[in-house]
């Protein structure tokens, strides 16, 4: 059979394409504007085949949207800054911009090589200084509105890569790039405050529920972490003559989602590191605290609030009193409670929770039960399930017998009452930490002076560009790599003259990519960030397909951005993603592709052996997109196989371009308009790879008669198999965009099939002729009637009782009522 050459085919296009342009997103159309948006990537090297499955998912949305006759947005990037670049620099002693803007090259020709259809003028790298420029132009309008800010707290710290880290870098306790364990260090640094925008990102899960993976909207509703309860404050007892009045804590605020439990209450934790423990000490234990402290800075977050973790703690040598029932307590500092979390102290309530019951056995501390287990309870553990209230009264309130719900109510209503303690909401979300001590970010637009104290740089001043480091320069010493760029740190302060040093860190990563997507809009501007206009004119996007693995990270941050914009009057909407989908992970062999298990799959290889459109189709046609493809199990030669195949139908027509497909075979006809109407709702609804099967179909009913002649004889003459042809062209072009081309341009028309529009579809054919309808007499199928589709209740009705089957079985017999369910069900009931 003929074949097409695949590597002449896809010389040929990608130069017609780069001739023609055909996706350049024109922002004075008047056609209804769509924004398709796929995660950037970071130019670590070329394009693998991770990429390319999200692309050619990606493609057929954009694709598809053009062809509907919107105008398309559809952009591509670059994450240029980060840790990659710098220790590949290290590595050779080159400059970090060296091994990016290589890789942005091989992977923008790699890009285009895919038949992507990205809009290639409106590009940008985040390290490019008109890209961070702006970056550091919106830090400085987080500052001023006070959602940028210092302080100083126990940090993530990697010490191979010598770095702070953000909670969501930390993954089991370990950096999530160099796989090292995380320890903790106190160091100023610079944070988003996201926590006031908690509510809100939390709120708004609620509608793009409908829209967005549900591994999203739960990975991202557990971070956020809402809980509600209560706070509770307990009077510290005084040390007595030891140590007067110095200014000093008089009393200890914890958040509690428990305070029905408070009668159980037994002792105090305080965090270890928490400057309250500090505060509290008596001098006797001063010593031992010390030690103690020591150890716990070597633990990671996950360890400290791990249950399975062998409680530690040191008694801090107070106590304080439970205000339900003025019992003193004492005070112990422990490192199963947080610093940063909550107030970083907790009422211990070892007869409720388990990890306060394991420190009470540890420590031989009081245990009270307030909650009563069931009768088969084991007795050697919390009780953590429901049950009424025990052992919790006073005076003036009593919880006994109450359920867990009412007995809250009813304490935080003693509890304010008493001015000891308030209803509260609390968030796991902490603010965003941003700073980083490396060289290859943008640099955070603050001089430091001695006098002055935080001095923005000036808007007109901006970007302040990174110096020219390389090589050994780079190499991480605790501080940035920046603070020992003499020439560069050193500056006059801007307010008063005097020296100043500029801020030596720079900013995380994901600042750059929570905005990128409003660049885009407008990227080249170089009078402001982005085109209010435009950005809303485009935005927020359509759709936004990438990894699963940004669930909580880049999301998030790019929500709360918006929100801020928002605020700010910049943007004209809150939520920047409307839908999202999810791709699943390209692996081999059963197992994840890596060196060591020497299974990677390398993309080039695979491209030149089969082509593009075949490799394109393959992971497209795999499964479901958010599936997981394993590439041993794929045949991207059959995937090509039926390239060719659908080929050879272009060359089989032998009508005219334009013929009327009136006439033609009609249950090709009735094929072809319900594999184009069902193509729409698969597309919408990311159901690609059903939509690829639905194709080969078609293909082959085509096929068939061309070969056999069809209803008319008149096989490839028939006009009906040009315009099943010119569907399945125009089809395949979402997903092999070069054979497609090919096609088109053999079944005669003018390039390019991309910005041709979707076939219509003649209504008419997609009526089915006739439904079968059952009719039943005493529940017995009596009678199979054909009728049509839309037939009413009364007809249907009519037809049945006249049906001499249906009249034999009611033998006269009185009808009591006849249920009618046109057009599928008639049932007599006599
Ligand atoms: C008493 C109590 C009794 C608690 C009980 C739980 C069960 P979420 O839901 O995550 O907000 N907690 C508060 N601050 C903490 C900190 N800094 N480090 C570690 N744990 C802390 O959890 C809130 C609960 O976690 C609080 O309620 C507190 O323990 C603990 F039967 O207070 B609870």
């Amino acid at each position: 059979a003929a074949t097409y050459d695949v590597t002449a085919v896809e010389e040929k296009w990608l130069q017609v394409w780069k001739d023609l342009d055909p996706f350049r997103a024109d922002d004075a159309s008047a056609r209804e504007k769509r924004y398709a948006l796929t995660m950037f990537p970071y130019p670590s090297g070329d394009l693998h085949m991770g990429h390319a499955e999200v692309f050619a998912l990606h493609d057929v949305v954009a694709r598809y949207w053009w062809l509907k006759g919107y105008e398309v947005l559809n952009p591509m990037g670059f994450d240029s800054f980060g840790l990659n670049a710098e220790n590949a620099a290290i590595r050779d002693n080159e400059h970090p911009a060296t091994f990016t803007y290589a890789n942005i090259a091989v992977s923008t020709e790699s890009c285009k090589k895919f038949g992507t259809s990205f809009d290639w003028s409106r590009t940008l790298n985040t390290s490019d200084p008109d890209y961070y420029k702006w970056t550091q132009w919106l830090f400085l309008r987080f500052y001023e509105r006070g959602l940028a800010y210092r302080k100083e707290s126990p940090v993530n710290w990697c010490p191979v890569d010598q770095t702070v880290l953000a909670n969501e870098q930390v993954i089991d306790g370990h950096c999530e790039r160099c796989g090292n364990e995380v320890t903790k260090r106190e160091l100023t640094q610079w944070y988003f405050k996201i926590t006031d925008y908690a509510q809100e990102l939390l709120d708004n899960l609620d509608e793009l529920e409908k829209t967005w993976p549900d591994r999203v909207i739960t990975a991202q509703r557990n971070w956020i972490g809402r809980s509600e309860g209560a706070h509770v404050t307990f009077p510290l007892v005084e040390e007595g003559a030891q140590r007067p009045s110095r200014n000093r804590a008089s009393e200890i605020t914890v958040y509690t989602t428990r305070p029905d439990t408070l009668f159980g209450t037994t002792f105090m934790v305080v965090a270890a590191d928490a400057h309250l423990a500090r505060e509290l000490v008596t001098d006797d234990q001063r010593p031992a605290y010390e030690d103690y402290l020591e150890e716990v800075r070597k633990a990671s977050d996950i360890e400290r609030l791990s249950t399975e973790r062998p409680k530690t703690g040191v008694f801090l040598g107070r106590y304080a009193v439970n205000p339900v029932n003025g019992q003193q307590i004492p005070i112990w500092a422990a490192d199963y409670v947080l610093a940063d979390y909550g107030t970083g102290a907790i009422m211990a309530v070892p007869g409720q929770d388990q990890r306060d019951w394991d420190f009470a056995k540890r420590f031989d501390l009081p245990i009270i039960r307030t909650v009563r287990p069931p009768d088969d309870f084991v007795d050697d553990a919390a009780y953590v399930g429901q049950g009424p209230a025990i052992n919790s009264a006073n005076d003036e309130i009593s919880l006994n017998g109450l359920g867990i719900a009412e007995a809250k109510r009813a304490i935080i209503d003693w509890l304010e009452s008493k001015q000891s303690g308030k209803g509260a909401v609390n968030f796991r979300l902490r603010d965003w930490l941003l700073s980083r001590q490396r060289y290859w970010g943008a640099p955070i637009p603050i001089i430091h002076c001695p006098v002055d104290g935080e001095v923005p740089v000036a808007d007109d001043q901006l970007p302040v560009v990174l110096p020219e480091l390389r090589g050994a320069d780079l190499t991480p010493r605790g501080v940035s790599p920046l603070a020992a760029a003499e020439d560069w740190v050193n500056v006059e302060c801007p307010k008063c003259g005097g020296p100043a040093k500029r801020d030596s860190d720079t900013m995380d990563t994901f600042v750059d990519s929570s905005w990128y997507f409003l660049r885009y809009c407008s990227p080249q501007d170089d009078t402001q960030a982005f085109d209010t206009d435009l950005v809303n004119a485009w935005g927020p996007c359509d759709v936004y397909i990438g990894g699963v693995e940004h669930a909580v990270l880049h999301l998030l941050y790019a929500r709360f951005f918006t929100m801020v914009l928002n605020d700010m009057g910049l943007v004209g909407f809150r939520e920047p993603f409307s839908a999202q989908l999810n791709q699943g992970t390209v692996i081999n062999q059963g197992a994840k592709m890596s060196k060591s298990k020497g299974n990677g799959v390398r993309l080039g290889e695979q491209l030149s052996a089969f082509g593009v459109d075949a490799v394109r189709l393959t992971l497209v046609f795999a499964g479901p997109p958010e599936d997981d493809i394993d590439w041993a199990e794929m045949s991207p030669s059959g995937s090509l196989r039926f390239l060719q195949r659908a080929w050879r139908l272009s060359g089989d027509v032998t009508s005219s371009p334009g013929t009327s497909p009136e006439g033609g075979d009609v249950a090709l006809r009735r094929i072809t308009a319900r594999t184009v109407r069902d193509a729409e709702g698969l597309v919408d609804g990311f159901k690609f790879n059903v939509l690829v099967a639905r194709v080969m179909e078609l293909v082959n009913a085509t096929r068939k008669v061309i070969d056999t002649g069809g209803d008319s004889g008149a096989g490839g003459a028939d006009p009906a198999v040009r315009e099943a042809a010119e569907a399945v062209t125009i089809l395949l072009s979402l997903v092999a965009p070069y054979v497609a081309e090919e096609m088109w341009e053999r079944l005669g028309h003018q390039p390019t099939v991309a910005r041709t529009s979707w076939p219509t579809v003649d209504e008419s054919l997609l009526v089915e002729d006739s439904v079968t309808c059952v009719v039943q007499v005493r529940g017995k199928v009596r009678a199979r009637l054909e009728v049509v589709p839309d037939i009413s209740d009364a007809d249907l009705e009519a037809l049945a009782l006249a049906e001499p089957d249906v009249v034999r079985a009611i033998d006269g017999a009185e009808v009591r009522k006849v249920i009618v369910r046109a057009p599928k069900l008639v049932n007599v009931v006599v």
